[in-house]
């Protein structure tokens, strides 16, 4: 029987799975290093923790690594039902409210090893937590990309720790009683980018689509789809890094100016940049509730053991 032990918390409504004992050692080097090994020796571990039956579309995992470097606080690795991440900003809050809950880290700043980079986190004496995540930049201002059954579309390419297509302008409902629509919407968009060959650099796949409306509390509201199709419900920390990189570059948000981003949800990040030359170091500002602690069993007979692959 194979044991997996994690803690479940959500950030915004948007869950995070911290993997924290029981998946194969990985050995030293780079998380970029580890999450090949991952990937390409151990995928099936990443599929029984966050694919049904013990997981689900929308959970996001984070495998809990000893950093490379003793200074920092911990390593991460992202991952999720289609895949792995980059970066995950929800997540990093995730992380750090639970690592708190565990009582390895106190308030404070603290350094976490991700696979696009260190991010600095602080864990405020209030419990909300800030990522100073990894340097965003827009790469292309006002794509146009036809979007069969939906015409033309226009957004910019940006990353904020993931890839990014930013879209102001349509004609979508961005709200909660809207989601079929939107999810349909988003994936068109993605199956379009992909097929007109729009990608981030070096042809990485534009794999989050974000929308963006008024929102009556916020700067504003969007809908985040990820890579395996769920939504984000939370505001998403890396999607709130690309908008801050488009807003910096319209020159519609200075330094230091805090953004409100809310999700579909309802749930609100609040941010704000420096600039690093051409780019952003955003900051995402974030609370996270730790919500299960938990061991997934794996028996050896169970035909859905490592997860429900379609
Ligand atoms: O918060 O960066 C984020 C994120 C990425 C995918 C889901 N959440």
């Amino acid at each position: 029987m194979k044991q997996i032990r994690v803690v479940d918390s959500h950030t915004g409504g948007e869950p995070t799975r911290l993997v924290v004992a029981g998946f194969p050692a990985l050995g030293a080097g780079s998380m970029a290093d580890r999450q090949r090994r991952l990937a390409s020796d151990h995928d099936a571990w990443r599929a029984a923790t966050v694919q049904e039956p013990r997981g689900s579309d929308v959970i996001v995992g984070a495998l809990l690594c000893e950093p490379a470097d003793p200074a920092n606080a911990a390593g991460v690795i992202f991952f999720n039902n289609a895949g792995y991440l980059g970066m995950c900003g929800h997540g990093t809050i995730g992380l750090v409210a639970t690592l708190a809950y565990l009582k390895r880290i106190g308030p404070g700043e603290h350094g976490i090893e991700t696979p696009v980079g260190v991010v600095r986190a602080t864990l405020h004496d209030d419990g909300a937590v800030s990522v100073r995540n990894v340097p965003a930049y827009r790469r292309h201002h006002a794509v146009r990309v036809n979007v069969p059954g939906y015409g033309e579309v226009i957004g910019d390419v940006a990353w904020g720790g993931n890839w990014f297509f930013l879209i102001g302008e349509h004609d979508q409902r961005v709200a909660p009683d809207n989601l079929d629509a939107l999810t349909h919407y988003a994936r068109a968009v993605r199956l379009a980018l992909a097929a007109a060959g729009i990608t981030g650099a070096d042809g990485a796949e534009i794999d989050h689509i974000e929308l963006f409306a008024p929102d009556p509390a916020a700067d504003s509201r969007n809908f985040v789809l990820c890579p395996g199709n769920a939504y984000d419900r939370s505001p998403c920390g890396t999607g709130t890094s690309a908008k801050l990189a488009c807003l910096a570059a319209d020159g519609k948000l200075a330094p230091g100016q805090v953004w409100r981003q809310a999700s579909v949800i309802g749930s609100v990040f609040e941010a704000s940049y420096v600039r690093d030359g051409d780019h952003i170091i955003p900051t995402i500002r974030g609370r996270a509730y730790v919500c299960a602690e938990s061991t997934l069993l794996i028996p050896p007979d169970d035909p859905f053991g490592w997860g429900i692959r379609l």
